[in-house]
């Protein structure tokens, strides 16, 4: 009924043509390479033809940008399975939009070929086509991908044709859900904006000291206490406190909804549990994880508790492998992130239980690591035992090395990028992640308002984030044991999403041809460009963005 209603006023208001320049594609991230050919197509229908053999989500993508085309053009879409043609069929003899299988392809990996006629999409699954409509929707005039065409609207796409895969596998983005919490509705628009370039991995760092954010059913009070604090930090001054209570979780129906948002976009969330240390929302809601014994408080600040998990009582294995069960049955993902950040040893030092299980383990300080150190590798290696004996494979952060790692395990390197080097080095897979060019808290330039983190040192502006090498100083064979790249979110200094897309975009854009373009195809003038063609599709979207080329900053406050 809506549809006919728009429809209507658009054919009473009279028909309307965009006009694309050939030339200008503005393709984030850089496809690997993009032929121009003669000439454009002229989009003012929505004739779509799917293989017969694409999974029912793909089809469900497929028709989405059918509908939007539909809307625009006000032309009776007909979408249908595609009959006597397949991935060899030549581009000469179709017309309209084709979706065809071509099993030749790898994962990833798509083919969009146009000419004057048609559109040939060829991929050979759910994320290669997914990608090919991403790259599409960024040939379409901005007002379509908000739906704000209506009836009697036609454009050109320019002939070309667009070979295309990327460079990692892993393409991550972390968004902190425990310091700041964002709603299911805010997580799902920050999923699209991931999936729009192309980025497969959605880390969720779900539990902190701050607050613990999934229910568990065995443990109920990790969201009646856990999830809530009783004030929080207002400026950068550890001491301030707005004395209101603040907090949130998801329930574990929002959790599978939002992994089948996320999966539908072809997105693999990856939760984290965050231990043994940054688990004060666990140990407030139930005292004996710690090794006092209590009572603890969800913090109001930020920094790092020396209070962490006492790991030298059974019953907090007990409890993390509970927990663990409940997020394996949530999250289909092959990895768990399992934290390892950050966790001062101090707390065990003193702790008789944390020192007894050092004896009966023997563990002795050497040029390896400390007592401490070896005991972290211990609860390590047993939730990693844990974790495989349910199929599942651990990362954890790159503290997780000192000491003696155990094979299989997964090293996300943030301090800089030499964790990620020595971890390759050793064998270890390894997922970039490194402060000095992927952590989007830290301000884009100098300036006085309270987002992100303040330190100048820690300035990370686009063109640092767009310079990034993953493989710098790696040899070949280290480099192959790096999975991909991630960009990291930590909300301290984010507390809405006003705040979290202004220091997001555009140094999404930039990581994303970090991820997935080939080195060689990389251009920061260009992309810069791209990216500033790019901010009418943020405002259309309701997307807040730091601005490119304008001299005043945007206030965020
Ligand atoms: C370090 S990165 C942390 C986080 C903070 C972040 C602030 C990491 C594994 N731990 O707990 O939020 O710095 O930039």
């Amino acid at each position: 009924m809506k549809r006919i209603l728009i429809l209507a006023l658009a054919l009473a208001m009279g028909s309307s043509c965009l006009q694309a320049k050939d030339t200008e594609l503005h393709i984030i991230p850089q496809p690997q390479s993009i032929t121009m050919g003669k000439g454009s197509f002229k989009v003012k229908g929505a004739n779509f033809n799917y293989d017969g053999t694409l999974e029912e989500r793909t089809v469900k993508a497929i028709a989405s940008l059918a509908d939007e085309l539909y809307v625009a053009t006000g032309k009776v879409s007909s979408i249908a399975c595609a009959t006597g043609v397949n991935a060899r069929t030549p581009l000469g003899s179709l017309k309209g939009f084709y979706f065809l299988k071509d099993t030749t392809l790898a994962p990833e990996e798509y083919c969009i070929e146009i000419n004057g006629k048609a559109a040939k999409v060829t991929a050979s699954g759910h994320n290669g086509f997914l990608y090919a409509l991403m790259t599409l929707k960024q040939m379409m005039p901005v007002e379509l991908l908000a739906g704000k065409l209506a009836g009697g609207v036609s454009w050109n796409i320019p002939c070309c044709t667009i070979k295309d895969s990327p460079r990692f596998a892993y393409r991550g983005v972390m968004l902190d859900v425990a310091r700041h919490f964002y709603t299911v509705d805010e997580v799902k628009k920050f999923l699209d904006l991931a999936a729009f370039y192309k980025i497969n991995r959605f880390h969720w760092h779900l539990t902190e000291d701050q607050g613990w954010r999934i229910e568990i059913k065995k443990y109920p009070l990790l969201t009646e206490i856990g999830a809530f604090r009783s004030g929080t930090q207002t400026t950068y001054d550890r001491n301030t406190n707005d004395g209101k209570r603040y907090g949130g979780y998801y329930t574990q129906d929002q959790i599978r909804e939002v992994v089948a948002y996320a999966d539908a976009l072809g997105i693999t969330v990856i939760p984290e549990i965050d231990l043994p240390g940054h688990m004060l929302g666990a140990m407030a809601s139930y005292p004996w994880l710690g090794c006092t014994g209590g009572p603890y408080q969800v913090w109001t600040r930020w920094g790092v508790s020396d209070q962490v998990l006492c790991v030298g009582k059974e019953k907090t294995f007990e409890f993390l492998f509970d927990v663990l069960d409940e997020i394996c049955g949530l999250f289909p993902s092959e990895y768990i992130h399992i934290g390892g950040d950050e966790c001062p040893k101090t707390s065990w030092d003193k702790c008789p239980a944390c020192q007894a299980r050092m004896d009966e383990l023997g563990l002795k300080a050497d040029e390896r690591g400390t007592r401490g150190q070896k005991l972290q590798n211990y609860v390590t290696k047993r939730i990693q035992d844990h974790l495989a004996g349910k199929g599942r494979k651990i990362i954890g952060w790159d503290e997780v090395l000192e000491g003696d790692l155990a094979e299989g395990a997964t090293v996300m390197s943030w301090r800089g990028a030499k964790g990620g080097k020595k971890a390759a080095g050793l064998g270890f897979d390894v997922i970039m992640s490194p402060n000095s060019h992927c952590y989007f808290d830290y301000k884009q330039a100098d300036s006085d308002d309270y987002v992100g983190v303040n330190w100048k040192r820690h300035q990370l502006p686009l063109e640092k984030v767009y310079s990034y090498d993953p493989y710098e100083d790696l040899d070949e064979t280290a480099q192959k044991h790096i999975l991909g790249v991630q960009a990291n979110l930590w909300t301290e200094y984010i507390r809405n999403t006003n705040e979290l897309y202004y220091l997001t975009l555009p140094r999404l854009c930039a990581i994303s041809e970090v991820q997935w373009s080939a080195a060689s195809a990389r251009d920061f003038g260009r992309f810069c460009e791209k990216a500033k063609a790019h901010q009418p599709i943020f405002n259309i979207l309701g997307y807040n963005y730091f601005p490119l080329a304008e001299p005043e900053r945007k206030n965020t406050k």
